[in-house]
């Protein structure tokens, strides 16, 4: 595969509303992440993915752009953007921007356009179909509501929208609206960014002829259809090509047959993809399964085309809770899913707080929700019937805003992150975890990122170490081997809370010697085949 300038780098997420707030307003903002750019560059990463600040009436936290040229208030100003991308680049770290073109909001001037009239010169940017007998065109969901269509009447017609009803989907067909985009991609890229995060980009193409689903709760009509790799292929050529950019994709329901297709390096569509096998799919931590996702990904894509590896962002529930322990073992499992998330092949990327081992929340009424998607959905299932309470307890282990909680800087009020009133509630355990405890703590989790990041900068077989899979047969261990031109990398990990002997012999010759990371202490020079809850080794050789 080719090098590039992002092939050895690992990305960190700020989620800047919930980052750090400069102004006391209660949102983070960029002058709040300019603040903390020496935090993030301790830890070592070399980019930041910045969850979109354009202009946008934030029904969807940003994801519902109106204007693509500007920047949300609650962000800051394009001075503020200007000065981070100074700030940044000073400190030798790059920028991709999250970029959301498969729909905008509906306060957007061109859907306005859209929806004024049927004859508007705009009306075909956005979907627009007649219904059947007084029912919406057929029968498919949307991410987030019952329907994917809206009824509008003035003009008498449903739009189509993949998200929320204030995010209508703009449409691909049209090259004015491919034209547009270009540009605009163009303009930021020209402002010093190094990439984008490409927000739902598998679903610009819909089905032709849009034909009821059989099963409309599964919602996999609305991805990967035939002419997005048309489109990718057009961007690339009129965009990406006439940059050294990074360009990662959100590609949710592939097989990595279909996801090469996005990222084979000869294809010239992006550079890497987020594939949601592990985080969309896989709603509690299943070892066999996950080892079976990631022996088909590396078999499907290397050599060929760069993965990605995360276990949490602003979507997702936090790892420690969804896939550890956020009780007892909170440290030990927060470090043995990074020892991992480091180690794996693909590029990793770090969720703001997760480097903290942040634990999820579980808030007491629904109103002390803002995510979009879980609202939506409470609404949905008491209006069929569910008992309010048993609702919110079925929608809280997932909710977006497990993840979307403020930074903990410190101890004092809100952590730290805002003088005012946080948008959303602090999740309450801030005084016990926070930054100002994690760097005054050698053992903390914070450290052991920094040193696993240290590491893999190190040594090339992090990056480019082919992928083995060892003592299988194991229920609970993770074991696998990576090499490159002589450097060889070893992970094990105990991924349950009891003690384990690994019975299989591929782990005898494991020499202590070797063991360079744990998160048990090394002081007793442990056995390779004894493994304590949680435990994650990573031994190199040379
Ligand atoms: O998410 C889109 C998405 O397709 C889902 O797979 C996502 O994992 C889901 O929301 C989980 O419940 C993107 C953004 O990441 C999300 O924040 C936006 O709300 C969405 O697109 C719409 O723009």
């Amino acid at each position: 595969m080719k090098k590039h300038w992002w092939s050895e780098s690992v990305v960190y997420q700020v989620y800047w509303r919930s980052f750090y707030d400069s102004n006391g307003d209660g949102y983070g903002d960029l002058q709040g992440v300019i603040e903390k750019l020496d935090y993030i560059k301790a830890l070592g990463v070399d980019v930041i993915w910045l969850n979109p600040f354009y202009v946008s009436p934030d029904k969807d936290n940003g994801y519902d752009i109106a204007d693509y040229y500007g920047i949300m208030p609650k962000a800051g100003t394009m001075e503020d953007f200007l000065k981070l991308m100074k700030e940044t680049k000073k400190r030798d770290l790059k920028v991709i921007m999250d970029l959301v073109v498969n729909h905008t909001s509906d306060e957007h001037p061109w859907f306005l356009e859209s929806k004024a009239s049927k004859d508007n010169p705009k009306r075909d940017w956005y979907i627009w179909h007649d219904g059947k007998d007084g029912n919406p065109p057929n029968n498919w969901r949307s991410y987030f509501c019952p329907s994917a269509w809206e009824y509008d009447e003035k003009t008498e017609q449903y739009y189509f929208h993949s998200f929320a009803v204030e995010q209508p989907d703009l449409n691909w067909e049209n090259k004015e609206v491919r034209e547009e985009i270009y540009k605009m991609m163009h303009y930021w890229l020209q402002k010093g960014i190094s990439g984008f995060r490409l927000d739902a980009i598998a679903l610009l193409a819909k089905p032709a002829g849009y034909p009821n689903a059989k099963n409309p709760e599964d919602i996999r009509y609305l991805t990967n259809n035939p002419g997005v790799h048309e489109f990718l292929q057009e961007m690339n050529e009129k965009v990406f090509a006439h940059y050294d950019a990074l360009t990662v994709g959100e590609v949710a329901f592939v097989s990595p047959e279909e996801g090469l297709l996005y990222v084979d390096e000869s294809r010239n569509e992006l550079d890497t993809l987020f594939h949601f096998e592990v985080c969309d799919e896989m709603p509690k931590w299943d070892l066999k399964r996950f080892k079976a996702i990631q022996k088909r990904w590396y078999e499907g894509l290397w050599g060929k085309g760069w993965n990605s590896q995360f276990l949490n962002n602003h979507d997702h529930t936090r790892l420690v809770t969804r896939y550890g322990n956020d009780k007892e073992y909170r440290v030990a499992s927060a470090k043995l899913f990074a020892t991992m998330l480091h180690t794996l092949p693909g590029i990793p990327y770090i969720y703001q707080g997760e480097e903290l081992g942040m634990t999820g929340v579980k808030f007491p009424s629904i109103m002390d929700y803002n995510d979009i998607a879980m609202i939506n959905k409470y609404q949905e299932l008491t209006e069929k019937g569910m008992e309010p309470s048993v609702a919110l307890a079925n929608l809280q282990p997932l909710s977006r805003d497990n993840s979307r909680t403020p930074m903990h800087w410190d101890t004092t009020v809100n952590g730290g992150f805002t003088t005012g009133k946080p948008w959303i509630n602090m999740n309450p355990n801030y005084k016990e975890i926070n930054v100002a405890n994690e760097l005054e703590n050698l053992d903390s989790i914070f450290y052991y990122y920094q040193q696993l990041i240290a590491w893999r900068k190190k040594l090339p077989v992090f990056v480019y170490g082919d992928y083995k899979q060892i003592v299988e047969e194991e229920e609970s261990i993770y074991a696998y081997i990576r090499t490159y031109k002589g450097e060889k990398l070893v992970f094990v990990g105990n991924f349950s809370e009891k003690k384990v002997q690994i019975q299989s012999n591929e782990c005898l010759n494991l020499s202590y010697d070797h063991l360079v990371m744990s998160n048990y202490s090394l002081e007793d020079k442990p056995q390779a085949v004894n493994m304590e809850p949680y435990e994650a080794r990573l031994y190199l050789m040379k």
